[in-house]
């Protein structure tokens, strides 16, 4: 790669949008959140309003920021995979009286987290000079794992361009293989053109001998494997000096950290994280240093800073951590981290105060998508890319002043304002849904990616 390709290279946040079936449907083992948030009314227009404006303020800051569409909702054909036929009103009808939670998991507008989409390796890492995709397979929930193949289509779909982008096949769907994406996965390197070191944080090993000193949550289902992080590194093409393997701290699963995005953000030489975040925090930190060409900046918060509990409820580790020219950082945290006084006495007094690049803080309202779990970085999947390869992108994805109007405007359009467990039956939410979705894809240029328009 030439000097001028290296210093093209732009890190680009591809948010996703939210559906127009956000709902409350307390689905998500051991996420906090949306266990204790189960059967809320849902404001699903809010919901998308929010996200699309912190996506809109962060290109007002000079951010490349993308945007990914969300899935088709409700899946009545995997109702019909699991036997209820009929017309669609009929197989709504009779899942809504048969099997309540099966319903409320196909009308999960889950892929609105897309830091659980997949996985990206940049260019500059790949041997062969491409950027590689491996959708994740989120085989651990039912809602989850119905999102896979159409993630896969619309990766597809924006990286076509078979010069710069390379997609592997989600990794099997089966407990070993277990894969929840970028969540647990995060590249730390110099400046973002230079060569990274790739860190997978897994809450469990599925084979062999497990390693000594591991243990595993008692509580609350790890959701990473090590042989699923092993296999995107090895499909992408990274090498051992590329790569660091951590195991999650087993009691951080428990107290409800789910993903390592909860507990730990790392972007360019800055790791901020958690003591609770790694059960071997010096042997990651060490081995990432011997890895990195650059100097790591490890931002430690204690325990006595910030309880479990808090960081839970705050998700102040699940803030965007965004490089800005002069070398700062900027911090988006949720609007949470203010309700905690322990987190954001931390903020002002140990992060924006301390001897770290981290230089501002800005808080962003993502409050629908909170309550079922998600903060700023679960909203978002990272992807590196040269100026060759922004070129390259296709469709309408990239944000600008008029795609934000539209997008927008097609909200208003589209979107209920009051969205109740009892309201996923209605056949009329789907008809809806499917309208939007249709449009949107004209909207965003990226041609025929859901099963309804696939056939
Ligand atoms: O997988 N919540 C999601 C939240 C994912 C957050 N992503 C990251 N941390 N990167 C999950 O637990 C809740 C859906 C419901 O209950 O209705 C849900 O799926």
């Amino acid at each position: 790669m030439s000097a001028a390709d290296i210093s093209s290279v732009r890190e680009v946040n591809f948010d996703g949008l939210v559906g127009p079936t956000h709902n409350y449907s307390g689905l998500a083992v051991g996420n906090v959140a949306s266990m204790s948030h189960g059967g809320l009314v849902s404001n699903p227009k809010e919901g998308a309003l929010q996200g699309l404006l912190k996506m809109k303020s962060l290109m007002d800051a000079g951010y490349a920021q993308g945007v990914l569409p969300p899935q088709q909702r409700p899946d009545i054909g995997a109702l019909r995979d699991l036997g209820f036929s009929g017309s669609n009103g009929e197989v709504l009808a009779r899942a809504s009286k048969e099997a309540p939670q099966l319903l409320r998991a196909v009308c999960s507008a889950s892929s609105m987290w897309t830091a659980n989409a997949g996985t990206i390796t940049p260019s500059i890492d790949a041997p062969d000079s491409r950027v590689h995709f491996t959708p994740a397979n989120l085989q651990s929930s039912f809602h989850r794992y119905l999102e896979p193949q159409t993630t896969g289509c619309v990766l597809k779909a924006i990286f076509r361009d078979e010069q710069h982008f390379c997609h592997h096949p989600v990794l099997p769907a089966t407990p070993a293989f277990s894969d929840e994406g970028a969540a647990n996965h995060t590249r730390l390197c110099g400046e973002h053109g230079e060569p990274g070191v790739h860190l997978f944080v897994y809450g469990r090993q599925a084979f062999g001998d497990v390693r000594s000193g591991e243990r595993e949550p008692k509580h609350y289902p790890a959701r990473q494997t090590l042989e699923a992080s092993q296999a995107v590194a090895r499909q992408h093409g990274l090498t051992e000096a590329q790569t660091v393997f951590a195991q999650q701290h087993p009691d951080a699963i428990d107290a409800g950290v789910f993903h390592n995005d909860v507990i730990a953000v790392g972007n360019g030489p800055v790791l901020l994280y958690h003591e609770m975040a790694f059960l071997d925090e010096e042997g990651t930190l060490d081995e990432l240093r011997t890895k990195m060409a650059s100097p790591l900046i490890p931002v430690r918060v204690p325990l006595e800073a910030v309880s479990m509990e808090d960081a839970v409820a705050s998700y102040l580790f699940n803030s965007q951590l965004l490089s800005n020219p002069d070398g700062t950082m900027t911090l988006v945290v949720p609007g949470e981290c203010q309700e905690r006084e322990a987190v954001w006495r931390t903020i002002q007094d140990y992060l924006l105060a301390g001897n770290n690049p981290i230089s501002e803080v800005v808080v962003k309202d993502v409050k629908q998508s909170m309550r079922n779990g998600g903060g700023p970085a679960c909203l978002r999947l990272r992807v590196v890319l040269t100026e060759a390869e922004r070129a390259a992108l296709s469709g309408r994805v990239l944000l600008t002043n008029a795609l934000y109007t539209d997008l927008t405007a097609w909200v208003e359009r589209h979107y209920r304002v009051r969205l109740a467990p009892d309201d996923l039956a209605d056949p009329q939410l789907a008809e809806e849904s499917l309208a939007a979705l249709d449009e949107l894809t004209q909207l965003l240029k990226i041609g025929p990616v859901y099963p309804f328009q696939l056939g």
